[in-house]
């Protein structure tokens, strides 16, 4: 089955809405199978957003996501990379769907306050860089095939 990562922003963090975050993308019948909570420092950062290098806003995306503690988590289910982006929303808040969580908790593209990986690639990619040396834990959990049909 597919697996995403997740970063709860500095943001959500700073506000109390960390497991509100995470507890979204739960309900919504995602597996969580590794969490860690860090401060992400330039180098970490850099990594995972290797890809906006250049960009007017890469130094306060920088700024921003090394400013507090995030929590990075791995979660796994059925199209999971493509579910956690939809419950995540547009990457700019005001054009988020309502019932997302950064329609719901946000205004600003530079506070979006939560991220997801935008393919497979990227999730495998990302999950490397988030958990070096830590494996995600493979657990039957007990609602699964509540969940999970196959
Ligand atoms: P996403 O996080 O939805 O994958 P992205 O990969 O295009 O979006 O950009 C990464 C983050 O960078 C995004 O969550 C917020 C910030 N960002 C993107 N475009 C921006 C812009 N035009 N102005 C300010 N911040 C931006
Ligand atoms: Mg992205």
């Amino acid at each position: 089955m597919e697996r995403t990562l997740i970063l709860v922003k500095p943001d959500a963090m700073q506000r109390g809405l960390a497991f509100e975050v995470l507890r979204r993308l739960e309900a919504r019948g995602l597996k969580p199978v590794a969490v860690r909570m860090l401060q992400a420092d330039e180098a970490i950062s850099s990594k995972h957003y290797a890809e906006h290098v250049g960009k007017p806003f890469y130094a306060g995306l920088i700024e921003y996501i090394t400013s507090a503690p995030i929590i990075a988590a791995v979660f796994e289910g059925t199209d999971a990379v493509a579910a956690a982006r939809q419950t995540l929303g547009a990457t700019r808040p005001t054009e988020a769907a309502p019932g997302t969580i950064r329609h719901d908790f946000g205004l600003e593209i530079g506070r979006n306050l939560v991220h997801g990986s935008a393919n497979l690639d990227d999730a495998a990619r990302e999950i490397g860089i988030w958990f070096e040396g830590q494996a995600p834990i493979d657990w039957k959990r007990a609602t699964d095939a509540w969940v999970f049909e196959g």
